[in-house]
């Protein structure tokens, strides 16, 4: 793995409406990401935090009922110049978040430096809604959907033409709750998707296995969006879209450590985070601990 790494936190809580995850990258930082990846060796750069401008009141777009959307836009297209830049420098970008909105910024950042960028959604949602489709207007939910070229024109040309990514490069793994929607897109697409049944049924290790081969030839590089909701509240309680029956930490660890060995993971991001919905730091605290196996602990 690419051993020069930068980290861009996004203290974003706009693209859904739970305060509190804009403290994510503090309580991921605080937890010990930065000291986790120096013990691991890895030359680690902290760029600080990106600033998210706040509205003046609930804002809510007239034409799309999509929340905060400017604000999410304007950040968004920060942080995917932020990424471009970086691994232009040679840097692997490894983005704390904030809220899933931040993948928009993440994927239009990294997708300029792939033709065939794959992508792992570790996640108990598909975030793959649109403004037609979503339940809640929370651009958390459409950030997948947004990199296909689907949805709001503002979102889905964000930093560069539509789409950033192919639906035959993506994996969804850990889903548990998918709107008609996103059920609908996924069969349309054919868009690969490990459910928590698949989980439950072949193992973490097969699943991993799978789709490390899957994505191996076609792709060219892959992007990790772990979600921390994928996890189960009981081990990682401090998420806004919280769905039981998720993956255990022990799996979610082993699912990281095989991503390691193969080195396939050319950039990543942990997002999701919410310190004031947690259990004393627990899950930014079990996300540091994923980020260590991610990048080759049980290696060195
Ligand atoms: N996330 N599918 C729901 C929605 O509002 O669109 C939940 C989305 C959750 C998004 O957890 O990143
Ligand atoms: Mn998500
Ligand atoms: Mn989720
Ligand atoms: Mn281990």
């Amino acid at each position: 793995m690419n051993n020069k790494m930068s980290i861009i936190g996004v203290p974003m809580d706009l693209g859904q409406s739970r305060r509190g995850v804009d403290m994510g990258p503090s309580a991921m930082r605080y937890a010990g990401a930065i000291e986790k990846l120096q013990e691991l060796n890895i030359d680690t750069h902290d760029l600080g935090d990106i600033p998210i401008n706040r509205p003046d009141q609930k804002n809510i777009d007239n034409d799309s009922n999509l929340k905060n959307l400017e604000q999410v836009i304007e950040a968004n297209e920060k942080l995917a110049e932020m990424v471009d830049q970086e691994i232009e420098k040679g840097q692997f970008p490894l983005v704390l978040g904030g809220d899933h909105s931040i993948a928009i910024g993440s994927l239009a950042g990294v997708s300029k430096h792939y033709d065939n960028l794959g992508v792992i959604w570790y996640d108990a949602h598909g975030d793959l809604n649109s403004s037609e489709t979503s339940p809640s207007g929370n651009i958390h939910g459409m950030p997948l959907a947004a990199s296909l070229g689907i949805g709001h024109e503002k979102l889905t040309n964000l930093y560069g033409n539509a789409p950033k990514i192919k639906p035959e490069n993506i994996v969804i793994v850990g889903a548990r709750s998918l709107d008609p929607g996103e059920r609908e897109l996924i069969r349309e697409r054919g868009i690969k998707v490990y459910t928590m049944h698949e989980i439950d049924r072949m193992g973490m290790s097969k699943v991993i296995e799978e789709t490390i081969d899957y994505l191996k030839d076609r792709t060219d590089g892959i992007h990790l969006s772990l979600d921390l909701d994928g996890l189960d509240p009981s081990e990682a309680p401090g998420v806004g879209t919280p769905v039981i029956g998720g993956i255990t930490y022990r799996e979610s660890h082993l699912a990281m450590e095989m991503l390691a060995e193969a080195e396939v993971i050319t950039s990543a991001e942990f997002v999701e985070v919410n310190p004031i919905l947690d259990d004393k730091n627990k899950t930014a605290t079990v996300a540091v601990a994923l980020m260590g196996s991610l990048f080759g602990e049980k290696l060195k």
